[in-house]
């Protein structure tokens, strides 16, 4: 089967056009990866191009030794990818030691995957790990709203998680392990991957200060829709604060215990603290 046509390239590129529609991706904003699963890599290996040079990735990644992925490519434009997906995008390979890779789709004018390439695999091992491979998605975005709170709430995970449930009732549910947010960090290297990473071990969307977000999830809806979940919360906050500092009520530690119960989700209890 052409590459193109299979079902998961075809997701990857909705779900990157989605992102782009939603105002996330101005110029070659965001990036979005894809762990591609066994039987996908044996559908389209004949399709594949040889193997080229081993590239360094920038980290080391061994739990994700001889893995293919979907990414975006490095300067790509979220809105061209619809247009060109061989252009903007690669399929690429890891080695044996988890160090390098190599394209073999894609990219066809020449290129890079994204340059947030080590947080993205960093991103993947530990989710790879900790959800016994059900995570394959990690998506990039600059979120407005989210951006924005990073400028006015404290840098810390209880308060970003307790406004942002707050803000919309589903959001307990939608993410209850709440969000981790890095302060102000330089992009595109192994640093800010490390720290990433290190939070992507207990929540699934980390924000970074100032930047954009990250959430990992196990396809495409589900990841998409963590992330836009979290923005419009985040929308709905920004308009709050915009109306007023003080909210004339909300919801309450007990009205979580009450939601979780119903929902049988667990809230943990850190982010149910007494406002004073
Ligand atoms: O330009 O979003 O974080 C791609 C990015 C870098
Ligand atoms: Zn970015």
């Amino acid at each position: 089967m052409r590459i193109l046509e299979s079902k998961f390239v075809q997701g990857f590129i909705k779900m990157a056009n989605d992102g782009y529609l939603q105002g996330w991706h101005e110029r070659n904003g965001g990036n979005l990866s894809y762990r591609l699963k066994a039987e996908e890599v044996e559908m389209i290996r004949p399709r594949l191009n040889a193997p080229g040079e081993w590239t360094p990735i920038g980290t080391e990644v061994p739990g994700l030794a001889g893995e293919f992925f979907l990414v975006t490519g490095s300067g790509k434009y979220f809105r061209n990818i619809i247009v060109d997906p061989e252009v903007c995008l690669a399929i690429i390979e890891l080695d044996e030691t988890g160090c390098n890779y190599r394209i073999r789709w894609g990219l066809v004018e020449g290129g890079r995957p994204t340059s947030e390439l080590p947080t993205h695999l960093m991103n993947h091992e530990v989710k790879k790990k900790l959800t016994n491979g059900k995570h394959r998605v990690i998506y990039h975005a600059h979120t407005t709203n989210t951006i924005a709170l990073t400028f006015v709430l404290p840098l810390d995970d209880k308060v970003f998680t307790r406004e942002l449930w707050e803000s919309a009732t589903e959001c307990p549910v939608v993410f209850p392990d709440g969000v981790g947010v890095v302060g102000w960090m330089v992009p595109g290297g192994r640093e800010i991957a490390v720290k990433t990473a290190e939070l992507m071990k207990k929540y699934d969307v980390v924000i970074w200060a100032h930047h954009g977000m990250f959430c990992s999830g196990e396809d495409f809806d589900l990841t998409f829709g963590l992330l836009h979940t979290v923005e419009k919360s985040a929308e709905i906050l920004v308009k709050i604060l915009s109306m007023t500092p003080h909210k004339l009520q909300t919801i309450q530690p007990d009205n979580f215990r009450a939601l979780a119960k119903d929902f049988k989700v667990s809230l943990p209890e850190e982010f149910l603290y007494e406002k004073e």
